[in-house]
């Protein structure tokens, strides 16, 4: 009977197509909200196509073959000619923005237990995407693209695929199971995966380690109390405490139902789920839990949880609450991110009901993260990258002497507009209620909606703007006291060490790591000091101490001293730096080597730049480029990538060596050779290997930084050793 059913239940299932038609898919781009739509044969009639969309799509663009390049600045101007095509109509850039391998699943689960009914077109490409980037040798996935298979990856793209509709008899399915289960199954997964299984049901909550929303009422002095968390960390515990505090289970289904017999090598019936709390496979356990955690679960569990009172659960439910409201309400719906993005809107559907707005409002959002590319739809790290590439590219091409140039001003003034639209104007309301930084003057990374001020963010769009709107020939759209509200803010960014962190200043100790339950990352509990981020603020002062040399001065002088003592610490003893948002002694080496030059400190004149330098040069390989593995992010030292040299961080080294003026112009002629080799005819790089990173241990892609950093690169040496023909 059982089986009569499950089968019945199958066939009334529609198959997936293998693929949608690609000429139909549209991104629009609203004031930098970027989303895909599929279209019918007649609205795709109404709306044509544009290059940027065949580009991110895979499908040809047309663009012609361009003169072939002899000089640096050549190869920039036919790079321009490339990327101009990509400007989106409010002037920023858009790319996908994925790597990591858990943010659909929390995505379609969410979907599927508040009954969200998925587009077919999303169905079908979010199950080719998720074979795309399945591994070919074993049938798992990893934390990452990139990343070896886990129980993490594993058990929650399968569930995945399975609740899009896939058969658990496809040829790839069973492999990915039989991977599954020589890793133990998904009793051996870490926190976030038993969190999610449990949501949909095929999990009991027994099985997830307490996430306890009375923790959120302990008073601000407390060092552990969660205000002082970064921020990715408590955005995500609250929602998640909210639901598990709930234990809310989705009612099943006959795919949920069977995959409790799929995903794990024990009976159903017969798993401790208890017991299996602190399971985990060696390979998701990156970051193990410390024995004061286990300790405080334990104590949680045998001690406290028999006085737990209802009216201490209830209080902690209600404030969680309030907090996730005013996140949403601050952010309208965007969220912080994809992870807690999905969390809140679980926590609306069971806190007010499918009708909600809350809940209606949440659903379009979440069309903010996704993306379609020719391997399919696939879930972005963040809303977008539109702040920080629109920077950046506009930084190139000043670099590059090119922003006079009659041809690419109007490219230049649509990103300045879009810069100019994006300023966050106001604090949040209730700022300290919800914890949250001052923000006013700031930028976002993506859009201000998200509206989230970071330190690096903020400095790259001022250094933009101030720079461009100098610049003949270019509008002053940000009159200054906008620029001021931007500089008060970036000053309230320096921790006691002198360096700056990302989203917010160092609020709690390093200690607290030792809280750390996700298992999967390491170095996530609080905000740290990273040579990337205070070089942005570094070198954002000095541009405007050039321009305003009398706002704020003994301010500006006494952060940037500080700031630069940071950065001299935290380098190691073989001259490099450690780079925490892309890969890795490459890249931090970069920012740290132009953070020295900013207080005069280069190659010539400081021992800490030359051996910065050497650092680099002794990295660099036989045919001039530079190859840095996303392993030496996890494992702290300088691992080569098995591909060989990446044009991207061939352009970073480059970058490092010009900054510091390093006067052998020979090593640096021979990156940029290699960039230059590699430049298609028409103007663009491919994509390489994966160029970001966060948390240590999860990769992430940047594909516009192929353009912006090897177009830097050239231009800045352009500048220094002229225009000279080097193919
Ligand atoms: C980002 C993306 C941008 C990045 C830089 C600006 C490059 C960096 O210099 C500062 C930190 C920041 C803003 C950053 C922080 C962490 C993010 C938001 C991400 C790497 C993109 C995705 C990641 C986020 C935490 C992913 C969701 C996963 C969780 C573990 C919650």
């Amino acid at each position: 009977n059982n089986a009569e059913h499950q089968s019945n239940s199958n066939s009334k299932r529609p198959k997936l197509q293998e693929r949608t038609d690609y000429t139909r898919w549209r991104l629009l781009d609203e004031r930098g909200r970027q989303t895909w739509h599929y279209l019918t044969d007649d609205e795709a009639v109404k709306w044509p196509q544009t290059i940027a969309d065949k580009y991110h799509l895979g499908l040809p663009t047309g663009l012609p073959e361009l003169p072939s390049v002899k000089t640096p600045l050549d190869s920039v101007k036919n790079g321009l000619e490339f990327f101009q095509h990509l400007q989106l109509p409010p002037g920023n850039w858009a790319c996908e923005y994925g790597g990591p391998m858990f943010l659909l699943p929390g995505l379609v689960i969410t979907w599927i237990v508040t009954k969200t009914p998925i587009p077919e077109g999303h169905a079908i490409e979010i199950k080719n995407y998720l074979f795309a980037r399945q591994h070919p040798e074993d049938g798992g996935w990893g934390l990452h693209i990139e990343g070896e298979s886990s129980v993490f990856g594993t058990s929650m793209n399968y569930t995945t695929l399975r609740l899009l509709g896939v058969s658990e008899e496809d040829p790839r399915m069973i492999k990915a199971r039989g991977t599954l289960h020589k890793m133990g199954g998904a009793t051996n997964s870490p926190h976030w995966a038993k969190f999610w299984l449990s949501v949909l049901g095929v999990c009991k909550w027994d099985i997830v380690n307490p996430v306890p929303p009375e923790f959120w009422l302990l008073p601000d002095w407390v060092p552990v109390a969660p205000w002082r968390w970064w921020i990715h960390m408590r955005q995500v515990f609250l929602p998640m405490s909210w639901i598990w505090s709930k234990q809310w289970s989705y009612e099943g289904d006959a795919t949920t139902r069977q995959l409790r017999q799929e995903l794990f090598v024990e009976p159903w019936e017969s798993i401790n789920w208890a017991g299996s709390r602190n399971n985990i496979y060696d390979g998701d356990n990156y970051h193990p839990k410390s024995w004061f955690l286990k300790a405080i679960f334990w104590g949680f569990v045998n001690i406290y949880s028999p006085f737990r009172t209802n009216s201490l659960v209830k209080k902690g439910e209600e404030w969680v609450y309030r907090l996730i409201e005013m996140e949403d309400k601050n952010t309208d719906y965007a969220n912080l991110g994809p992870v807690n993005a999905a969390m809140n809107f679980l926590a609306c559907y069971i806190k007010e009901g499918p009708d909600a707005y809350s809940v209606r409002r949440h659903r379009e959002r979440m069309e903010d993260f996704l993306w379609v590319k020719n391997e399919g739809m696939l879930m972005n790290g963040t809303n977008g990258v539109q702040c920080w590439d629109t920077a950046f590219l506009i930084q190139a091409v000043m670099d590059a002497g090119l922003a006079e140039d009659p041809k690419w001003r109007p490219m230049l003034t649509k990103a300045l507009e879009f810069l100019d639209d994006q300023q966050i104007r106001e604090n949040v309301e209730d700022q300290d209620l919800c914890y949250r930084q001052q923000r006013k003057g700031a930028w976002a990374f993506s859009t201000n909606d998200q509206g989230y001020a970071v330190s690096d963010c903020i400095s790259e769009a001022l250094k933009a703007v101030l720079h461009l709107q100098r610049t003949p020939g270019y509008p002053t759209l940000l009159e200054d006291q906008r620029i001021f509200d931007a500089i008060d803010t970036l000053l309230t960014y320096n921790n006691a060490s002198g360096g700056c962190a990302s989203y917010e200043p160092t609020r709690g100790s390093e200690l607290l790591e030792m809280l750390n339950a996700a298992e999967v990352f390491g170095r996530i509990m609080i905000e740290y000091d990273y040579p990337e981020c205070t070089t942005a603020v570094v070198t954002a002062l000095s541009l405007f101490s050039k321009y305003y040399p009398d706002y704020r001065s003994s301010d500006i002088k006494t952060f940037k001293e500080n700031a630069v003592g940071y950065i001299r610490k935290a380098q190691f003893p073989d001259g490099s730096w450690y780079g925490s948002w892309g890969i890795c002694f490459t890249y931090a080496g970069m920012f740290a080597l132009e953070s020295l030059t900013s207080i005069g400190e280069t190659y010539e004149t400081s021992e800490a730049s030359r051996r910065g330098c050497e650092f680099l040069l002794s990295k660099q390989r036989s045919d001039g480029g530079w190859s840095e593995s996303y392993k030496s992010c996890e494992q702290n030292t300088y691992i080569e990538h098995p591909t060989g040299s990446q044009v991207v961080q061939t352009a970073w080294a480059c970058i490092g060596l010009l900054e510091a003026q390093y006067p052998d112009r020979a090593p640096i002629e021979k990156g940029l050779k290699l960039i230059m080799s590699r430049q298609q005819p028409n103007g663009e790089w491919l994509q390489e290997a994966i160029e970001g990173v966060f948390n240590k241990s999860c990769m992430i892609s940047y594909p516009n930084y192929k353009f912006i950093f090897p177009m830097k690169a050239l231009g800045m040496f352009a500048k220094r050793f002229g225009n000279i023909a080097l193919l």
